[in-house]
């Protein structure tokens, strides 16, 4: 057996030479590729050495030649066809359909999951309530928003009523959903922003901790500063040390001064010199009640039933438990009239107890609070805003 080396600038190119001197049978030793030397070296492309045996004059042939020279052609073949820019392109446009595939997967099974969790709530809502698969979306996402069952079920019942052919007519559904609930929340009642001549006084009462004190500051800054009204401030929170302290701060801010009321007999003294100021609006803050404390709301029976031309707001957090808030609104129904300003809407993604409490109690909005901003984060009850929140339209927020 004999040895030989042939170089080329490809090994496609080297083996093809053995091929043409060598013959089919020659054998295939190595393939390397090998640097130029010398002083031109640089300038020089790297060249592929193929050493070939091959059989020698008395006949002898080098085994497995035809397997190895081939398989060795073929490798080779490929190498060099991995080099080209018509692989390149191929192998890119394979990678991109696999990326494009994995993200399809990933956006199906994303469906698939949104899919068993809707099977999960018809499940756990004892399956479907309507017939109509756009009626039943809107009583889904009412209740997923923390509307009661039963006032879902008014709130579709208009739509649910109409003939079946206009039925699947989703914009005429749609519409009518929107108005039932744009009806029932009815148009916010906040403080008339006009000078009068007489005096208005606003008293804000509810559960501790609602935030009450704090929707006061926030009121009396937008009145004085944005609507240029003159603003008188009492107190009636005599309960906690903290609590006249924490409102002469924000008064003293505002360059206003507070009445300290301690007692009915107090606020009778009070009230005529408070009238006198000539304010346009006085702001009454109170102390903060349970509604199952019999005393405490008797103390506040008397004390309102002594204030002239007032307008009463409930304050309610939109973070008390549904049940809560309900006997709360029923217990001071009985107490006064009033209207509804909702607080902490930042803590919470639901919109449902907002519409539960205009509905069954049929009292008016008159703020929404979101935050412990002073003067920033209230805004007047919006009812479109919020409708939209409860269907789940347009990412209205607060
Ligand atoms: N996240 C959030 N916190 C609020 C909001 N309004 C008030 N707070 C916070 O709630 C806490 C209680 O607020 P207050 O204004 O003292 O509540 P109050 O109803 O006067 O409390 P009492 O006088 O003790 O009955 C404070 O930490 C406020 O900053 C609101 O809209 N969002
Ligand atoms: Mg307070």
């Amino acid at each position: 057996m004999r040895i030989k080396k042939f170089t080329g600038r490809t090994e496609q190119e080297a083996i093809a030479k053995v091929k043409e001197e060598l013959g089919l049978n020659a054998l295939i030793l190595n393939i390397r590729k090998t640097k130029p030397r010398g002083i031109f070296s640089l300038f020089r492309k790297p060249v592929t050495e193929v050493t070939a045996a091959y059989a020698d004059k008395d006949g002898k042939k080098p085994e497995e030649s035809n397997e190895r020279l081939a398989a060795a052609t073929s490798e080779a073949e490929r190498l060099a066809y991995e080099e080209t820019d018509d692989f390149k392109r191929q192998r890119d446009k394979i990678r991109s359909l696999e990326e494009k595939i994995s993200s399809q997967e990933e956006l199906l099974n994303k469906l698939m999951g949104q899919l068993s969790l809707n099977e999960q709530l018809y499940r756990s809502y004892s399956l479907r309530k309507y017939d109509n698969r756009v009626i039943q979306v809107f009583y889904d996402t009412l209740v997923a928003q923390g509307v009661t069952p039963d006032i879902a079920e008014k709130v579709l019942e208009d739509a649910n009523a109409i003939d079946d052919e206009s039925r699947i007519d989703i914009k005429l559904v749609s519409t009518i959903v929107y108005n039932t609930i744009i009806n029932i929340l009815g148009p916010a009642e906040p403080i008339e922003l006009v000078k009068t001549k007489r005096t208005r006084f606003v008293v804000l009462m509810g559960p501790t901790g609602v935030g009450k004190t704090t929707t006061i500051a926030k009121i009396s800054s937008i009145l004085m500063l944005y609507h240029n009204l003159k603003v008188g401030l009492i107190t009636a929170d005599t309960y906690r040390i903290a609590a006249i302290e924490q409102l002469k701060t924000y008064a003293e801010i505002l360059g206003l001064d507070v009445d300290v009321i301690y007692n009915s007999q107090d606020l009778e003294n009070h009230l005529e010199p408070i009238i006198d100021q000539e304010n346009d609006v006085v702001l009454v803050d109170t102390a903060g009640r349970s509604h199952r404390n019999q005393e405490n709301f008797k103390e506040l029976s008397e004390f309102l039933a002594l204030i002239p031309d007032s307008t009463k707001y409930l304050v309610l957090s939109l973070t008390t438990k549904y049940e809560d808030l309900l006997s709360i609104a029923n217990a001071y129904s009985v107490l006064t009239d009033y209207k509804l300003v909702f607080t902490k809407l930042d803590e919470t993604s639901c919109y449902g107890a907002i519409l539960n409490l205009c509905y069954l109690t049929g009292k008016r909005m008159a703020y929404i609070t979101n935050g412990q901003n002073v003067p920033d984060d209230i805004e007047v009850a919006h009812p479109e805003k919020i409708t939209k929140a409860l269907l789940g339209i347009g990412g209205a927020h607060y």
